[in-house]
């Protein structure tokens, strides 16, 4: 028999076809020669490295998962595993490709006019374009319907008021996908980065996701000619439906960096000695190791059959919220044990456990927080909203 892998406990690299394993190694070897290299002076100096952009899009990570416009039209599994590579070198990397696939690319192209997708998917396909969603304000993220930001329909234009809070990618956006109240319900713009009215400001000092840009977007009577609304989106249901997609690969991308602190903490264990002997030799340590190597194991198991039911289109939202809420914690519980076991050492960012873990308290917090998640999954099971 061969040994266990480690990182693959289960084999399931075994039940990934030649193309997802071929996907995920160009992606692995992407993120430990170019991304691992420089992401620690990144988080530690708040910056982006948004040099990378070009890179990432030439590997055609960019909206992967689309057909057409320029885009690889790679299965849901092949994404997922783009999340998860991208995300075992930091989660603002991989919150970077989540906004610009699933959050922008995703609604111009299911739920745009044939004018719109030909201006921007393969411009942002290539990377040339960049793309952010705005749909949190500043008075409460998890429940959107009841946005404030208004769009009234002027002669063929449309004067949209208000304010978006926390928007990965704002400040380098060329485009916003702004979500707005209107008369006849919510809807979906395209606001770009030059209509008069439209700013942005960048947030500072963030404890997490050090590596990426978040930012806020101000709209004071930006007028937007109807051809840039999405004649797709009606409704709530639109932004939610764009949600969903994120939150796919968040669930993939999060057992990546969950890996990355594994493997820190094991390497870490065998060559620490204490009492005589390396620690990976006392129980409670490898009762640790162990606890760290199952979750991983689950959540990897969750996200792959997520990946088959999506691209077999029988993925619900409420199962994506279930995974969501599991891998998030579970990414979130092994950073934090791994901290702990790298003692002392574990509180510098040479070792990518602070990092990561410091990184997953944004993404247990965006996309629907681990509470939503569970009251979502909640309401599936009682048919009652508690929210
Ligand atoms: P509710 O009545 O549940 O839904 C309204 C309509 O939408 C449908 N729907 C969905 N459709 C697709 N996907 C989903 N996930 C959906 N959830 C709901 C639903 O069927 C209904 O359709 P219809 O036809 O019956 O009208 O709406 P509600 O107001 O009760 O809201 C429920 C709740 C709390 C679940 C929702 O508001 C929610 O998910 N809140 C969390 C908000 C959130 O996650 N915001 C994320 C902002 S974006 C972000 O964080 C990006 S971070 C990116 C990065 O950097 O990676
Ligand atoms: P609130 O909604 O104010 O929640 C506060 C607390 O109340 C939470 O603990 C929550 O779980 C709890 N709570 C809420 N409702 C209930 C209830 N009914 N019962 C019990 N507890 C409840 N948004 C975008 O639109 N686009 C982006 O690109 C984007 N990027 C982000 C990047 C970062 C780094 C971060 C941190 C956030 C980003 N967000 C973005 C915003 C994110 O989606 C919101 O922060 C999130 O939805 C939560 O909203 P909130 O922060 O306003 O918290």
């Amino acid at each position: 028999m061969e040994p266990i892998d480690p990182y693959d406990f289960f084999r399931l690299k075994d039940s990934l076809t030649d193309d997802e394993r071929q996907v995920q190694e160009t992606v692995a070897r992407f993120v430990d020669d170019r991304v691992l290299p420089v992401i620690d002076e990144a988080f530690e100096s708040h910056r982006f490295p948004q040099d990378l952009i070009p890179e990432i899009a030439s590997l055609g990570l960019l909206g992967c998962n689309y057909e057409g416009y320029d885009c690889a039209g790679l299965n849901n599994v092949c994404y997922g595993l783009v999340c998860q590579e991208l995300e075992r070198g930091d989660s603002g990397l991989r919150s970077f490709v989540s906004v610009q696939g699933s959050l922008v690319m995703y609604p111009i192209y299911a739920m745009g006019t044939e004018e719109q997708k030909q201006r921007w998917l393969p411009a942002m396909a290539r990377g040339e374009k960049i793309g952010c969603f705005g749909l949190t304000e500043p008075d409460g993220g998890s429940d959107p319907g009841t946005m404030k930001t208004h769009a009234k329909r002027d002669g063929g234009d449309w004067l949209i008021s208000g304010a978006k809070m926390w928007i990965t990618n704002g400040c380098i956006a060329d485009v916003a996908v702004v979500w707005a109240e209107t008369d006849e319900g919510v809807r979906g713009f395209l606001v770009e980065k030059d209509m008069p009215g439209y700013t942005t400001r960048e947030i500072k000092r963030k404890m997490s996701l050090r590596a990426s840009i978040t930012s806020e977007l101000f709209l004071d009577n930006v007028r937007v000619p109807d051809a840039n609304r999405l004649p797709g989106a009606e409704g709530l249901g639109a932004p939610l439906s764009c949600l969903t997609q994120a939150r796919y690969g968040i669930c993939w991308g999060v057992i990546g960096a969950a890996i990355a602190c594994y493997q820190e903490a094991l390497d870490y264990s065998k060559v620490r000695v204490l009492f005589g002997k390396p620690i990976s030799h006392t129980q409670t340590v490898q009762r640790r190791l162990s606890d760290m190597s199952r979750r991983i194991t689950l959540g990897q198991m969750m996200a792959l059959q997520l990946g088959r039911l999506k691209d077999d289109k029988k993925m619900h939202h409420t199962q994506v919220s279930m995974a969501k809420w599991n891998n998030c914690r579970t990414a979130m519980d092994v950073a934090r044990d791994a901290r702990d076991l790298l003692g002392a050492s574990g509180i510098c960012v040479e070792c990518c456990p602070i990092r990561h873990m410091l990184n997953l308290e944004s993404v247990i917090t965006y996309e629907g927080t681990e509470t939503i998640h569970e009251l979502i999954v909640g309401r599936e099971l009682t048919g009652h909203a508690a929210f």
